[in-house]
């Protein structure tokens, strides 16, 4: 097949509900556990790979602004992979634009790792069916499998590169609200990429936890699939809880968790206390997620505004192809 000069893609963020912490093989980017996750309806990414002016190496822009060290290196590898299966050599101008703020938590990498691959395969003219692009898009970042697919994805931990890919789970009308708290919007100061390797290190705390993802991942799946909010809720708060702990006893600790995260948790609590079904997650950063009923977002969004900017999402759509930018 001929491939287009040029193609643009759009990835959602998504947000673990059962999470991914830990890869088996760095290389391939398996990981030791399945995990689950809602697409959102709110920070995307678009890209577009761009093969119409051969340059001599690639170029990668973020809102503009030319990508440089281990974030282009990241790119650039991802690229290569692609070159390589699709038999091509030419470099590609690469032109991302996020409407999620980068390297803070909040998912960057699954939406912008979804696109690339959607974006970039489609332009070196690999034709790849959903679960051959969420195999691809895993090898530039483990949660950006998961973005592929709208609404709840069920990323299989799997044991090669050919089982480990996410699936859709079928829809069945649920659709819970996450309100967003940002409560801290900056960068990282540990990537995720290295928390996750320290943990797997060092922490006493993991293999524990990876004993019981399994079980949290099939609690998850039923609960979902029967739209059950309270029992999603607590699985997914516990299991966050649980991966923090595991991070807090690396050696040495990555703390993401912030003061003002712990107001957020507080203020939660008193939700549940008040009889709002609401229930919190958070990744790799200080920012919280709250899972909560659509009719109860914004009464969530306005009992933690005082601790962050608030965002309500919903459940959003899969990465899709766009008319060039
Ligand atoms: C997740 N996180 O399941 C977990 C929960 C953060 C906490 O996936 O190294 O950027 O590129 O595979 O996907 C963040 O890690 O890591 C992440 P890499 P990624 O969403």
């Amino acid at each position: 097949m001929a491939a287009d000069l040029a193609a643009t893609a759009v990835a959602h963020a998504n947000i673990a509900l059962v999470k991914y912490w830990g890869k088996r093989d760095a290389e391939l980017v398996l990981p030791w556990t399945g995990s689950l996750s809602m697409t959102l309806d709110v920070f995307s990414t678009t890209t577009t790979v761009d093969l119409s002016s051969p340059a001599d190496e690639d170029l990668v822009t973020l809102d503009d602004v030319a990508v440089t060290g281990e974030p282009r290196r990241r790119v650039v590898a991802f690229l290569d992979l692609v070159r390589e299966r699709a038999g091509r050599t030419g470099k590609a101008v690469v032109r991302s634009r996020n409407t999620v703020p980068t390297g803070a938590g909040l998912a960057s990498s699954s939406s912008g790792f979804a696109a690339l691959a959607l974006a970039a395969s489609t332009a070196y003219g690999l034709d790849l069916d959903a679960t051959a692009l969420s195999r691809l898009a895993r090898r530039g970042s483990g949660s950006a499998s998961r973005s592929v697919f709208g609404g709840f994805a069920l990323w299989h931990a799997g044991h090669d590169d050919a089982s480990s890919h996410a699936e859709p789970l079928p829809s069945t009308g649920f659709a819970p609200a996450m309100v967003i708290a940002m409560v801290d919007t900056g960068h990282k100061t540990v990537s995720s990429r290295e928390a996750m390797r320290r943990t797997v290190e060092t922490s006493p705390l993991y293999r524990p936890w990876v004993d019981s993802a399994a079980a949290d991942l099939e609690e998850m799946r039923a609960a979902v699939s029967r739209g059950d909010l309270e029992a999603v809720g607590e699985i997914a708060e516990r299991n966050a809880l649980g991966m923090h702990a595991t991070m807090l006893a690396a050696r040495p600790a990555v703390r993401y968790l912030s003061p003002a995260t712990v107001a957020v948790l507080d203020a939660v609590l008193e939700l549940r206390r008040a009889g709002v079904a609401a229930y919190a997650t958070m990744d790799a950063g200080p920012n919280v997620k709250i899972l909560c009923a659509p009719a109860d977002a914004e009464r969530v969004a306005e009992a933690v505004a005082p601790h962050g900017t608030t965002v309500v999402a919903g459940i959003g759509p899969a990465a899709r192809l766009v008319a060039d930018r």
